[in-house]
């Protein structure tokens, strides 16, 4: 029998996440972000610093959207800072300590492609164009683990009334900096920098693709993607693009980062779905991130009413890997 659930974001507010943990874990960060050098690694001390040195602090922590609610709990702030992907610094998890070579000012932005008119404004700017608001998304990495966070950020929608693509762009293509002296994994020639991400504009457009600047109520910490970093709940992680610097405007379709590598096991559309099986292993459950819980994963990542929609009529397309 079919059962009709709610959407996720209508889940009751008790089933999502304990705030208080959450919010007093924020007050004991801000009281000691003076004093972080005090404590020793992990992913406080990379938050607390994220807070103090920059220029957008005092944008946090911005007002929660209560449509994007999570049906569960959130995922310690400790947990999802020390277990990252982020190639740039490291093809393994443990690159948070290595990510704080990054350096976040200055940091340009360029829009060009099929645009009115190509630009490139600094982050700072490109921000105070924007309303920041926090969201509670789902998070499933093609690794088959997951976290729950809260992202704080802009909706993806507003960039591109930033931007102003021409009504003939087909495709947002976003790009992650280039720079081997600032993180040594780009050192490694065999990958092909940089890190790029795509979207067709209709998906870009969907109100639930986010543009993240913050993370637990404070600027993005470095090994998160800082200044400014994708969030597409309903695909794999790998589609999250982290650090960007460029929004390429085109009716081209590229080959992406993870596809130019291993096309069989990684693919442009790469949205959730337990039935289909990446070539090595089973998307049915995920581990989530801080436990040793196995929980079925769902269909779009639990987005399915969403987005969906997006995808009707593409049967011929690989949109599951
Ligand atoms: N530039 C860049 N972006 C990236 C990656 C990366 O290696 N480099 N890894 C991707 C993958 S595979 C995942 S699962 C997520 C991890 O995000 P997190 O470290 O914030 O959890 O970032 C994605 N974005
Ligand atoms: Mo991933």
């Amino acid at each position: 029998m079919l059962i009709k659930k709610p959407p996720a974001w209508r889940m009751p507010e008790r089933e999502a996440t304990p705030e208080a943990v959450f919010y007093n874990r924020r007050r004991f960060l801000n009281s000691i972000a003076g004093g972080a050098a005090l404590l020793a690694g992990g992913a406080l001390v990379s938050g607390a610093r994220a807070a103090a040195g920059d220029p957008s602090a005092g944008r946090y922590p911005a007002p929660r959207n209560l449509r994007f609610r999570l049906d569960r709990e959130l995922t310690d702030e400790a947990d999802a800072g020390t277990y990252n992907n982020f190639y740039e610094f490291g093809s393994h998890k443990r690159i948070s300590e290595a990510a704080q070579a990054l350096q976040i000012r200055p940091w340009t932005v360029t829009f060009d492609g099929m645009v009115e008119q190509p630009r490139s404004v600094g982050i700072d700017s490109l921000l105070q164009a924007m309303q920041l608001e926090e969201r509670l998304y789902r998070f499933r990495c093609v690794e088959a683990w997951s976290m729950a966070v809260p992202w704080t950020g802009f909706p993806m929608r507003a960039l591109l009334d930033f931007a102003r693509p021409l009504s003939s762009a087909k495709y947002v293509v976003m790009q992650t900096f280039n720079d081997a002296k600032m993180a040594s994994g780009q050192k490694q020639f065999w990958y092909p920098w940089p890190y790029t991400e795509c979207l067709t504009i209709a998906e870009a457009a969907n109100e639930l693709t986010f543009l993240v600047t913050g993370v637990y109520g404070k600027p993005l910490p470095k090994q998160f993607g800082a200044p400014l970093r994708l969030a597409t709940p309903w695909k794999y992680g790998f589609k999250s693009v982290k650090s960007i610097v460029r929004f390429q405007f085109t009716d081209q379709r590229p080959v992406t980062f993870w596809e130019k590598i291993q096309p069989q096991e990684y693919g442009f559309w790469a949205n959730v779905n337990p039935k289909v099986a990446h070539p090595r292993w089973s998307q049915a459950e995920e581990r989530v991130l801080g436990s040793d819980n196995k929980v079925p994963t769902l269909m779009y990542n639990g987005y399915a009413e969403q987005v969906a929609g997006l995808y009707t009529g593409m049967a011929g397309e690989k949109l599951f890997m």
